[in-house]
């Protein structure tokens, strides 16, 4: 059975999504962050990255949400999450799915950890504002009217986006953008995330 190592308020929640949606049968191991935030210790046990999400499955030991959704997916979904392989919106699903951790979570949390931590230099602002406001604007001509990042299909790019907006929200990042606060709100009432939240509890928020 799946084992899904599940830090407090932290990226997890994406596979937490994929399994609910999937209703395959796993086990979670929860985690709280210590006073600075971070992960405890104990969760270099499971994997050297000492990051969640990760996931132990058999033999296998997984971190990365994208490689975590794509294996879980394709192991246990069949790839229902998935646009049909060597389409062009399996390229674009791609695009996406590795653009949320690989770009655009960068200017995000660099702005999020400036909050937390007294605010940005006014150097630093300079440097982060225009990539975040051009990641934000990029993210809403994508989603368009959606409803859904590929259009009516949920896929695991909505999963692995959903934790970035949440986040952008609740840094007040999402003022200006419309489509995607519109966006961020279809997701929270997909009825797999909101059982994923239910299962979560505090760990979630
Ligand atoms: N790119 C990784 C990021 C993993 C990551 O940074 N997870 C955060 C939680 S959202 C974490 O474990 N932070 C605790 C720490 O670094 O101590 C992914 O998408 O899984």
């Amino acid at each position: 059975m799946i084992q899904l190592h599940y830090l407090e308020r932290s990226r997890a929640i994406r596979i937490l999504w994929l399994l609910e949606e999937l209703g395959t049968d796993f086990e979670l191991v929860e985690y709280q962050r210590d006073a600075n935030h971070r992960a405890p210790a104990s969760l270099k046990d499971v994997h050297p990255l000492g990051k969640s999400p990760v996931i132990v499955d058999g033999d296998l030991v997984l971190a990365e949400s994208s490689a975590i959704l794509r294996y879980i997916d394709a192991r246990y979904g069949a790839n229902r999450f998935s646009p049909p392989k060597g389409s062009d919106a399996a390229a674009i699903h791609d695009e996406w799915l590795d653009y949320v951790e690989g770009s655009a979570a960068f200017p995000i949390m660099l702005t999020l950890i400036g909050g937390m931590t007294g605010g940005l230099s006014e150097k630093m602002d300079a440097f982060v504002t225009p990539g975040r406001e051009a990641t934000l604007r990029y993210i809403a001509v994508g989603v368009g009217e959606g409803p859904l990042l590929m259009g009516e299909q949920l896929t695991l790019a909505d999963m692995q986006m959903f934790y970035l907006l949440q986040v952008a929200d609740r840094a007040k990042l999402l003022a200006g953008y419309p489509a995607l606060t519109a966006y961020l709100a279809r997701l929270t009432d997909q009825p797999g995330l909101k059982r994923a939240l239910a299962r979560a509890g505090e760990a979630a928020s």
